[in-house]
C-alpha cells in the first residue's frame, strides 16, 4: 500500500513540485483514499485520483487598474476549474498578496471533496488574485473588482461556475463583482453567491461558515454526550468565519476568550460577550481596523503581538484564519492544556504533524472540508433560491444548514469509524467526498 501511495505522490510531485500547499492537500487525501480504492474493484486501476488532481481548466489573467494616485497597477487573476462531474464549478475568490497557483489549487482540490460532502450538486473551483485589499480605498476596491470581472465574466455563469467570497472578499467585493458581471452580460442571474439581501442574497449565508463549524463541533461533542455549554473556546481570525463561529459559540453557552488577525491575538479572560463581539464586527467590517484595537476598548484584555492563540487554555479550538496556522507544537500545547475538540473553520489550518498529534491523542478533530462546508452549502441554498426566484426565511435556511452539517457528520462516521470506535473524520470526509465524485466520473466515461 505504502508503495502505491508513494508511486502516486511521486508522480504528482513531478508535475507540481513547486506547489507545496497543493501537494500537502493531495497527500492527505491520497493517504486515506488510495487504501479505499485498492479495496474496491470499481475504482481500482482507473486512475481516478490522478484525474482528480489535474484541474479541468486553469485560467490565469492580467488585471490592470488605476489607483487613487493615478498610477497603473498590474495584478494577476486566477480561476481554477477543478472538477465539474457532479455540478457546475463552485467555490470562493481570495484576494490576498500570498495568492498563487499552489494556494488556489489546494483550495480548489479541497473544494471538490467539500462540495461533494454537502449533499448538493456542486463541482469544485476556486479563484482570486494577489491583489492586497488592505489600506485600499472603497473606490480602489471597486476599480479592481470591476477590472477583475471584466475578464472573469467570460469564464463563469450560473450553470458553469459560480464564485463567492473567501479571504479578502466579502459582501462589498461581491457587490462590485456582481455589478460588472450584470453589465457585461446584460443578465441578472445567480452567478455569484454571498450577494446582498436586496439583490439575490440568502439569509444566513454571511453566518453560515462560522455557524456550520460550530454545528459540526456540536455533532462531534454529542458522540461523547457533551456540548458547548460552559466550555472555553479559543478562536483564531477575526473575519467572517471567526466572527460567526464566536457568535454561535456564545449562543450555545460557551465562553470565547480569543480572536486574532495577522498581527497577533487578543485574550479576554472575562470572555468576549455579545456586546464585545459587536464591537469587533464594527471594527473589522466597517472601520477595517486591527484586532489590537480591542484592548484599547477593553483594557482588561491583553494583545500578544505576532503570535497565534493556541497556547491559551481551552476545551474547544476553532482555527478560522488561514492555512497552516496551527503547527505541531501548537497541537501539543492544546492537548497539554486539555483541549478535547478541534473544528476547522479555515481551509487546511492544521499542518499534517498537528493532525497526527490530534489523532494520536484521539480527540475530536474535524478537517475543514467537513466542518467549514456550511458556507458553500448555504451558497448552494442561495443558488436554489435564485433559480426558484424565491426567498426562504432565516429559520428555513438555518434548519437546512443544521441538517446538512448533521448529514456530513453522518457520512464521516460511515467512512471514518475505526475498529476501536474512534472516528477519523479526515478519513471519513475524504472517502465520502471521493465516492460521490468518482461514481459520477465513472458513469460519464473518460472525458
Ligand atoms: P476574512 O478575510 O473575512 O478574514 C480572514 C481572517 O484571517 C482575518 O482576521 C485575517 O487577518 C486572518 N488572516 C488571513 N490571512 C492570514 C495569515 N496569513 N496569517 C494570519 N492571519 C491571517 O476571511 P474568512 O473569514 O472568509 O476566511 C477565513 C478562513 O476560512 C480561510 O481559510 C477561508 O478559506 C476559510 N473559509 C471561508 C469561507 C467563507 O464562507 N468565507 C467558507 C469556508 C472556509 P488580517 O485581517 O490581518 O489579514
Ligand atoms: O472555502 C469555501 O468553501 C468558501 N470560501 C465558500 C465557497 C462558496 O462558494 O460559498
Amino acid at each position: 500500500m505504502k508503495d502505491t501511495i508513494k508511486g502516486f505522490l511521486d508522480l504528482v510531485k513531478e508535475r507540481n513540485g513547486h506547489e507545496p500547499e497543493f501537494l500537502q492537500a493531495v497527500e492527505e487525501v491520497a493517504e486515506t483514499v488510495i487504501p479505499y480504492i485498492v479495496q474496491h474493484d470499481i475504482y481500482y486501476g482507473k486512475n481516478i485520483l490522478l484525474r482528480m488532481v489535474e484541474p479541468e481548466r486553469l485560467i490565469s489573467f492580467r488585471v490592470c487598474w488605476v489607483d487613487d494616485s493615478g498610477e497603473i497597477q498590474v495584478n494577476r487573476g486566477y480561476r481554477i476549474q477543478m472538477n465539474s462531474a457532479i455540478g457546475p464549478y463552485k467555490g470562493g475568490l481570495r484576494f490576498h498578496p500570498t495568492v498563487n497557483a499552489s494556494i488556489l489549487k489546494f483550495l480548489a482540490f479541497e473544494q471538490v471533496f467539500k462540495n461533494s460532502l454537502t449533499t448538493l450538486p456542486m463541482g469544485g473551483g476556486k479563484g482570486g488574485s494577489d491583489f492586497n485589499p488592505k489600506g485600499k480605498s472603497d473606490n480602489e476596491i471597486m476599480r479592481f473588482c470591476h477590472a477583475f470581472m471584466s475578464e472573469l465574466f467570460r469564464h463563469i455563469g450560473p450553470n458553469t461556475d459560480i464564485p463567492a467570497g473567501d479571504i479578502g472578499v466579502g459582501q462589498r467585493e461581491i457587490g462590485f463583482l456582481f455589478g460588472m458581471y450584470r453589465k457585461m452580460r446584460n443578465e441578472f442571474t445567480g452567478v455569484l453567491t454571498g450577494k446582498g439581501m436586496t439583490w439575490g442574497g440568502s439569509l444566513i449565508r454571511p453566518e453560515a461558515t462560522g455557524y456550520g463549524t460550530v454545528y459540526f463541533a456540536e455533532n462531534m461533542l454529542k458522540t461523547k454526550n457533551d456540548s458547548f455549554e460552559g466550555k472555553t473556546v479559543v478562536i483564531s481570525g477575526s473575519g467572517n468565519v471567526a466572527q460567526y463561529a464566536a457568535e454561535k459559540s456564545l449562543q450555545l453557552g460557551a465562553k470565547v476568550v480569543t480572536l486574532s488577525d495577522s498581527s497577533g491575538y487578543i485574550f479576554d479572560e472575562d470572555g468576549i460577550d455579545e456586546e464585545k463581539l459587536k464591537f469587533v464586527m464594527n471594527l473589522k467590517n466597517e472601520k477595517r481596523g486591527r484586532i489590537s484595537e480591542y484592548v484599547k476598548e477593553y483594557p482588561n484584555a491583553r494583545f500578544t503581538k505576532g503570535k497565534t492563540p493556541w497556547h491559551e487554555t481551552c476545551d474547544i479550538a476553532l482555527p478560522c484564519a488561514t492555512q497552516n496556522e496551527l503547527h505541531k507544537d501548537d497541537a501539543k500545547a492544546l492537548l497539554d492544556n486539555g483541549c478535547i475538540c478541534v473544528s476547522e473553520g479555515a481551509n487546511m489550518p492544521s499542518t499534517k504533524e498537528a493532525i497526527a498529534a490530534f489523532h494520536k491523542a484521539k480527540i475530536l478533530f474535524a478537517p475543514g472540508k467537513a466542518s467549514n462546508a456550511g458556507g458553500v452549502a448555504t451558497s448552494g441554498l442561495e443558488m436554489t433560491q435564485n433559480s426558484l426566484r424565491y426567498k426562504w426565511t432565516r429559520e428555513e435556511v438555518d434548519n437546512k444548514l443544521k441538517d446538512i452539517m448533521a448529514d456530513i457528520h453522518k457520512s464521516c462516521i460511515e467512512y471514518g469509524t475505526e475498529e476501536d470506535g474512534y472516528i477519523d473524520y479526515v478519513k471519513g470526509a475524504n472517502i465520502a467526498g471521493f465516492v460521490k465524485v468518482a461514481d459520477a466520473m465513472l458513469a460519464q466515461g473518460i472525458v
